[in-house]
């Protein structure tokens, strides 16, 4: 899979794709990340890729022209038809289930805007689908763009390395069904509080189900709207609602 990302800044994307869990993905190619810089296809001695917003106000906006040019270029280095995403909050919220469709396809052509927005002209010509991370403005889709990368470069096979990939479905990853389980780890008791007996029995079913049941009262606790969902995809069993009825 590829991702080519076009981007005024592309050095802000090295430490992230140096470091981690994810390294492996991007340093081995399996998510091959790629970089076009509007700046490169700018004209002028100044190289200039942002103006003044015609209708007056505050800041600049992105030139049509470079960003163009970027992602003709990104297009003609790529075999297949990728789609064109810009990052910005007019886009729906990404969900898990996309990150977990984008994890299995061909990649895109991540746009990355800056300064106060991007000609309009060149998001109607050439964007097919914009995406949003929440609902809050940054200084540039480069976060945006990291943070799609990072959600698709953990669920390629062999990036967390003792999961195996039917497990990453529905079990480990979370969020596509119920809220994760609580987690502990050594000591055993640490600044008075213990761990839950479950985990130290070494009774592997008797784990399987704490887990299972913290992670639905975890879920009806903090986010119903996960639980509901959850219940309306077929995820929930009766054994299950026996256990949040005797929490409620
Ligand atoms: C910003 C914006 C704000 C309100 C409505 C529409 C909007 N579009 C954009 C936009 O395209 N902004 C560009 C990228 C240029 C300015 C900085 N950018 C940006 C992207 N700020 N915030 C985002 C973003 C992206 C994804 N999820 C949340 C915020």
């Amino acid at each position: 899979m590829r991702f080519d990302v076009v981007t005024l800044f592309p050095e802000i994307f090295a430490p992230f794709l140096q470091v981690g869990i994810n390294r492996r993905a991007f340093e081995s190619g399996l998510v091959d990340v790629q970089f076009t810089n509007p700046r490169d296809f700018a004209a002028g001695q100044y190289r200039r890729v942002d103006d003044r917003p015609f209708g007056g106000g505050p800041g600049m906006v992105m030139m049509a022209e470079p960003l163009e040019k970027a992602v003709l270029h990104a297009k003609a280095q790529r075999q297949d038809a990728a789609p064109v995403v810009l990052f910005s909050p007019i886009g729906s919220t990404l969900q898990h289930v996309q990150v977990q469709s984008w994890a299995q396809s061909c990649g895109a052509i991540l746009v990355c805007g800056r300064y106060e927005g991007v000609d309009q002209r060149f998001i109607d010509a050439h964007v097919d689908q914009q995406i949003s991370i929440g609902d809050f403005v940054l200084s540039g889709g480069e976060l945006a763009a990291m943070v799609l990368l990072d959600a698709v470069a953990r669920l390629q096979p062999g990036v967390l390395s003792d999961q195996g990939s039917h497990q990453q479905d529905s079990f480990n990853s979370a969020l596509d069904g119920l809220l994760d389980c609580p987690h502990y780890t050594r000591p055993e008791i640490w600044a008075g509080q213990a761990t839950p007996a479950p985990l130290l029995s070494g009774h592997h079913a008797h784990i399987e189900r704490w887990r299972r049941d913290q992670r639905l009262l975890f879920t009806a606790k903090h986010r119903p709207d996960l639980l509901e969902q959850a219940r309306l995809s077929g995820l929930i069993s009766a054994q299950d609602e026996s256990v949040l009825l005797t929490f409620r």
